[in-house]
């Protein structure tokens, strides 16, 4: 790989690609083979694949030990750990959701019952605010669902003080922020519950997988009825019925995956800071940087396209996935301009401004473990001369435009 010194080199214009394999957003850091290999042989031996097994209890016990939470109950992924955290907490009514936000987040208030009543998220953290959540709340609010976006803590301290003052109930998407922490505390700690993924894109990849944890004795008795049927001993309920539970083959990849944590953490952080160095001088674009106060997993390298760049974000997409760089536009299109949530909003609560802005200029950049350090300077570097002759790159791929498959339009 040779670093690329003129705009004439770009794969848009017919150079040869900087990477000659994909380099990916997504984590997806794998054991190795024969770890693999002696976890899933004892399984086979126990033949014991689901329902409660000892690997999955000795998650939840290894999950809410390095959290320090009194409860952690496995599910099958984080959309369900959502729907299973939302049954359990006996909600009614509306729930306030950020828009700027993976739609499970949102198809989950749906699938149990709820209405998702949007709040615009703040501009510099990316997130939920109390004072975005007032300007929403009605009397038929019953909760807030905040997300903790691209790990970082949401707003804690001042939305357990709006809920607890206006009686709701708070529960966080916690899918970014495994092993994250916010002023000394884990995240994992915050609302009544919180809920992780440990898809194969999160940094512990069960494959499929999630987890709720709470310090509520009660709401955790009722989440591990609720990943189980919602069974009562008689099986008389009615209740809304759901399969949550997590396998053993689930478990086993994420105690390895636990296992490995602070290594793949390091290696994000070595990757993400080439990045920030790498762009600090570059006009045009901005990194969400990492409070280093707290901890972070540093699963994400997000940058903002900024007004004076001369390139949009899609059409800076465009030049890098030329180069087989398959950075991404996360999240693209939020939430509310999605059907059916779109065709529910009226006037004014169609006008989310920051949320609709940042899915125009959000970039996220690969990081994980198809990617390294040297990786990530090239990108840097490339980065920084698509941005420094945008202008150019602009008035060619226009001319070139009808000879190219390009996404975005020049
Ligand atoms: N809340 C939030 C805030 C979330 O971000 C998510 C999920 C959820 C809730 C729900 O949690 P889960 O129910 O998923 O546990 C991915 C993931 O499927 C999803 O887990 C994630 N967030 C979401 C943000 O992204 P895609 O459609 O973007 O993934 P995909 O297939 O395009 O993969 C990304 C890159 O990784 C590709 O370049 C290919 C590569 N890849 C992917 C997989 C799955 C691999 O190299 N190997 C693989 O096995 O959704």
């Amino acid at each position: 790989m040779v670093a690329k010194r003129s705009i004439d080199d770009l794969a848009l214009f017919g150079g040869a690609p900087l990477f000659q394999t994909v380099r990916p957003v997504g984590q997806i850091y794998m054991p190795a083979r024969d770890t693999f290999d002696t976890w899933f042989d004892a399984i086979i031996e126990r033949r014991y694949y689901t329902n409660h097994g000892p690997l999955v209890s000795r998650l939840d016990r290894a999950i809410a030990e390095r959290l320090d939470v009194k409860h952690a109950v496995s599910v099958t992924n984080g959309t369900v750990a959502l729907m299973v955290a939302l049954v359990a907490l006996e909600l009614s009514g509306d729930v306030i959701v950020p828009a700027f936000t993976f739609p499970a987040t949102v198809q989950a208030l749906h699938w149990a019952g709820l209405t998702p009543v949007f709040a615009d998220v703040d501009s510099r953290t990316h997130m939920l605010t109390a004072e975005s959540v007032a300007k929403v709340k009605t009397d038929r609010t019953s909760a807030v669902l905040g997300v903790h976006v691209w790990g970082r803590a949401c707003a804690p301290a001042e939305l357990e003080a709006y809920c607890r003052q206006n009686d709701l109930r708070l529960l966080y998407d916690a899918c970014h922020a495994f092993g994250c922490s916010f002023d000394g505390k884990m995240i994992g700690n915050f609302g009544d519950a919180e809920v992780f993924s440990f898809h194969a894109t999160k940094i512990v990849n069960a494959a499929e997988g999630g987890c709720i944890t709470t310090n509520d004795d009660d709401l955790a008795a009722r989440l591990i009825t609720a990943r189980n049927f919602h069974r009562s001993p008689k099986d008389q309920s009615v209740y809304v019925r759901l399969n949550g539970k997590m396998s053993e083959a689930q478990a086993a990849m994420a105690l390895m995956a636990l296992s490995q944590f602070e290594e793949f953490v390091d290696r994000n952080e070595a990757i993400y800071s080439t990045y920030e160095r790498g762009l600090e001088g570059t006009s045009g674009i901005k990194a969400i940087r990492y409070d280093r106060r707290n901890r972070n997993n540093f699963q994400y390298a997000v940058f903002e396209i900024e007004p004076e760049s001369s390139l949009s974000r899609d059409q800076i997409l465009d030049v890098l996935r030329a180069e087989n760089i398959y950075a991404r536009r996360y999240f693209f299109p939020s939430v509310h301009r999605l059907s059916p949530y779109c065709d529910a909003l009226d006037g004014e609560k169609r006008e989310l401004p920051v949320t609709t802005s940042l899915c125009q200029t959000v970039l996220q950049l690969p990081l994980g473990a198809q990617i390294n350090p040297e990786d990530a300077e090239l990108i840097a570097a490339l980065l920084d001369l698509i941005l420094e002759n945008g202008d150019e790159i602009k008035a060619r791929a226009e001319a070139t435009a009808g000879a190219n498959s390009l996404r975005s339009g020049w």
